[in-house]
């Protein structure tokens, strides 16, 4: 007779402790794997089989070994019971899975053995993966640094998102205009992830709500019209140096399992499936837009959709232990990445108040332990907001329960502030107006107990501007994690010529986990040695780049110039244009040069990437501009090698890693005060490329740590601005600043009546960005670039007191800063 569900579990536990569990991962063992894998997963012969099928054996392979510790890693938790950490995002950019799980698994050298034994170069297969780019942009990559360390310091975390069928659209470049692709990811499979067919939950939407009485009491009663089946798809993320494997959750939409029966029974049975199946849209494309969504049915459903589920996922897991909510703040943090998740505020109120039946104010004194906030933006105008009639339509529940918030939160706030109504509407988490709306960060602030900024200079915006009304009533609620990013990328990963030689001159690898190590490397900036080896990592890693830009562009680029770069989303505050206007008179002075001083100019590559949000026209253009200026000046007999200018398409997670090891010099441009933290610069700080920036941001507290002299810093302080901004461009720079965008409005680069409106986005009065006025200091901060360059030694000492000051951007750092003063949680290391 069969056992029962009960015996069969401890059955399988007494032999689970007997059996030696652990997967082989010597060369032969390994090299099994993969054959077994080509032939029974991938089903081709294990005599013939091409390199992407080798690839998808190989990721399967990896893939048993990380579910192991992740099982592993589960079964510890379960044991151990203590308070976990849920990462409620709506963005991950993980980028590729296999080199940072086989180098995070401490398996790379012998899956590089194995392969080469079968006749399959490692490096060829990994370059087979495609990105998962879940995400649009610095807050996303942010999460996938950010699980990374919490996998690797042994946090018992779970992170919660959606699983897009279509990620980040591809940019594609047809005669210098953007267009966009969609990004299919998972038409050829997606081994890095198990598919969770028994854990769903359903997701309602619409109905109305109505009285019932319940033993004695009235209660709401949300009868909604709609259900949609959340399935969890999970993503094993290692830890690197620990048996932990922590879980990112992706939910996809599927029809309820719920018959309509009504659509069955009147015949139309052909529509009645094709309806259930709208479903799936809920789920199926990313919005590329990384800062204004407002107002957005689809948009609204995926916030919710994915909250609902990971809530309920949460809420079962909590009472698999436990059944009484009062321990609920000891056993859960939900984190909430920027405002976009905060309708979980909501949802916990309605599951405690409608579905467990606690008081409102038990209720609510429980939401207030459990939630903290990180928000990414700087603009208030990026925050966002809901219009009340979207919302009573599509949630009705939600909103009663975010106006009784609101009663709540004015009733308390007018007992401190009195009668003053004007500061009461500004924090109100309604907003009046033409279009009603709730104010979704204004729902978190009310509820968070922390509300974390992304850099020190972020928190002051925050507390004198986006939120001062909120921060002179609650201080205390208010603190600042400077952003990290996790080193086994963005060097183990990127740049392992870098990582050799780290490894070596500390004498030991403990730097991959204890990132504080790398500081170590400053005894040896002057060591002739050294040298020696960092500028030949650099030479190696600019002729892989090198070689790419030939591949993409057919420009062919000299190695000894100055590979100078910007990558990032385009965006008018992060100042594209003002690298492409600093690239104009460049190419303006050679061209007025003679031959004696052409001898003094220092060769430059200058690289630019990025996507433009489809339906941003000035960023589009921006792109455009790139690309006229790139094939008038690369052409060009009197520049030659003084100068090429190049737009890598399609920038990603993986262009990255190629890009920015092989970088002299990286561009951070944002007109000070606009850019929450920065993320890109620390990881070409890490890989030892000099920073050229304005004090925005972290910058500020790079410059800190590796000393303002070694980066090249410029333009108006964030105080500045203001005034600034009142008085128009300053004289000095304008007149350089006035030749260079008079070429472009006469059509020196053609396309004359296309960029007429972008170069009035920076005419005088208008200028909001400040280009005209940080001009002169900008081409100061980049002769004093030039300098630096001619001087090898100096330039790579720099380089070296770069990467050795990189230990606190560190996302190791920021987890544990969160963990101790935000979530409460320790760590739970899986024995091995
Ligand atoms: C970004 C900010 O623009 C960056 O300054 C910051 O470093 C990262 O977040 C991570 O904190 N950001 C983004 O990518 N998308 C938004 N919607 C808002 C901010």
């Amino acid at each position: 007779a069969g056992l029962n569900l009960g015996e069969r579990k401890a059955k399988a536990e007494k032999m689970f402790g007997l059996m030696d569990v652990f997967l082989k991962n010597d060369a032969v063992s390994l090299q099994k794997d993969i054959l077994d894998h080509v032939e029974f997963t991938v089903a081709r012969s294990r005599f013939n089989f091409d390199d992407f099928e080798a690839y998808q054996a190989l990721a399967h392979s990896v893939r048993d070994r990380l579910i192991e510790r992740w099982h592993d890693t589960h079964q510890y938790f379960k044991k151990k019971d203590p308070k976990r950490l849920y990462f409620l995002s709506l963005e991950f950019l993980m980028g590729r899975s296999l080199t940072n799980s086989v180098i995070n698994l401490g398996i790379q050298d012998q899956y590089a053995d194995a392969l080469s034994q079968l006749g399959f170069d490692y490096e060829v297969l990994a370059e087979q993966e495609g990105d998962a780019a879940l995400g649009n942009g610095g807050l996303a990559r942010l999460a996938a640094c950010q699980m990374d360390s919490l996998a690797t310091l042994d946090y018992p975390a779970w992170g919660y998102g959606l699983r897009y069928q279509y990620g980040l659209f591809r940019q594609i470049i047809v005669d210098g205009f953007q267009h966009e692709q969609p990004d299919f990811w998972l038409n050829f499979g997606n081994p890095w992830e198990i598919e969770r067919v028994h854990v769903s939950y359903p997701v309602k939407f619409y109905g109305t709500v109505e009285e019932e009485v319940l033993n004695g009491k009235t209660c709401r009663v949300w009868i909604p019209a709609e259900s949609v089946e959340a399935v969890a798809y999970d993503n094993p993320i290692p830890g690197y140096g620990t048996r932990n494997a922590i879980n990112l959750r992706l939910w996809a939409a599927k029809p309820s399992d719920q018959y309509d029966m009504e659509s069955y029974t009147t015949g139309d049975y052909i529509n009645a499936i094709v309806n259930r199946q709208k479903a799936e849209t809920i789920s199926n494309v990313l919005y590329p837009d990384d800062r204004s969504y407002q107002g957005k049915e689809l948009r609204l459903k995926q916030q919710y959709f994915f909250v609902s589920a990971s809530l309920q996922d949460i809420i079962r897991r909590f009472k698999d232990l436990h059944n009484n909510f009062d321990e609920f703040p000891e056993k859960v943090a939900l984190q909430i990445n920027d405002t976009h998740p905060s309708i979980a505020i909501a949802e916990v109120m309605r599951v405690l108040v409608d579905e467990e039946h606690l008081d409102w104010s038990k209720a609510w004194g429980i939401a207030c332990k459990i939630f903290s906030v990180t928000i990414h933006a700087v603009q208030p105008e990026a925050l966002e907001k809901v219009p009340i009639d979207l919302l009573g339509s599509v949630l009705p529940r939600h909103l009663e329960i975010i106006y009784e918030i609101n009663y709540c939160l004015m009733e308390e706030l007018k007992k401190i502030l009195g009668q003053d109504y004007d500061k009461l509407s500004r924090m109100s988490i309604i907003e009046e107006g033409a279009v009603k709306c709730i104010r979704m960060a204004n729902l978190s602030l009310a509820c968070c107990h922390t509300v974390n900024g992304v850099s020190r200079l972020h928190l002051e915006t925050l507390k004198t501007r986006v939120f001062k009304d909120f921060y002179e009533l609650w201080p205390q609620k208010f603190q600042f994690k400077t952003n990290g990013v996790t080193q086994r990328r963005w060097i183990v990963v990127s740049n392992p010529s870098l990582c050799s030689i780290i490894s070596k001159w500390l004498g030991t690898e403990a730097w991959i986990r204890n990132v504080d190590l790398i500081a170590g490397l400053r005894e040896y900036a002057e060591d002739p040695d050294l040298h020696a080896e960092w500028k030949n990592m650099k030479k190696v890693n600019k002729m892989r780049l090198a070689e790419y830009i030939e591949t993409l562009t057919s420009v062919k680029v000299s190695l000894d110039a100055m590979f100078d770069v910007q990558i990032k989303r385009i965006h008018e505050y992060k100042r594209q244009l003002l690298n492409i206007l600093g690239i104009i008179h460049r190419y303006d002075c050679i061209k007025n040069m003679d031959e004696s001083d052409k001898r003094r100019v220092v060769p430059r590559v200058c690289i630019i990437g990025g996507k433009a949000a489809p339906g941003y026209e000035v960023a589009k253009k921006i792109i455009k501009l790139c690309h006229v200026v790139a094939d008038k000046v690369n052409i060009d007999p009197d520049v030659g090698d003084l100068l090429k200018v190049v737009f890598i398409p399609d920038y990603n997670v993986s262009v990255a890693e190629l890009v920015i090891p092989g970088t002299d010099l990286s561009q951070h441009l944002s007109t000070a005060g606009h850019e929450a933290s920065g993320t890109g610069c620390m990881k070409f700080l890490m890989n030892g490329s000099l920073l050229l920036a304005t004090a925005d941001g972290s910058a500020v507290e790079i410059a800190e740590e590796i000393g303002a002299a070694n980066m090249f810093l410029f333009g108006a302080k964030v105080d500045e601005v203001p005034a600034l901004r009142e008085k128009g461009t300053s004289l000095k720079g304008s007149l350089q600043f006035a030749r260079v965008v008079r070429m472009v409005r006469d059509g020196h680069f053609g396309f004359k009546d296309y960029f007429k409106s972008l170069c009035d986005t920076v005419e005088e009065g208008k200028d909001f960005y400040l280009l005209g006025s940080d001009f002169a200091s900008y081409l100061e901060a980049q002769a004093a670039a030039d300098r630096a360059f001619v001087d090898q030694e100096k330039w790579t000492q720099m380089s070296i007191l770069s990467t050795a000051g990189s230990g606190k951007f560190s996302s190791d750092r920021t987890i544990e800063e969160y963990a101790e003063q935000s979530w409460g949680i320790e760590p739970c290391k899986c024995p091995f």
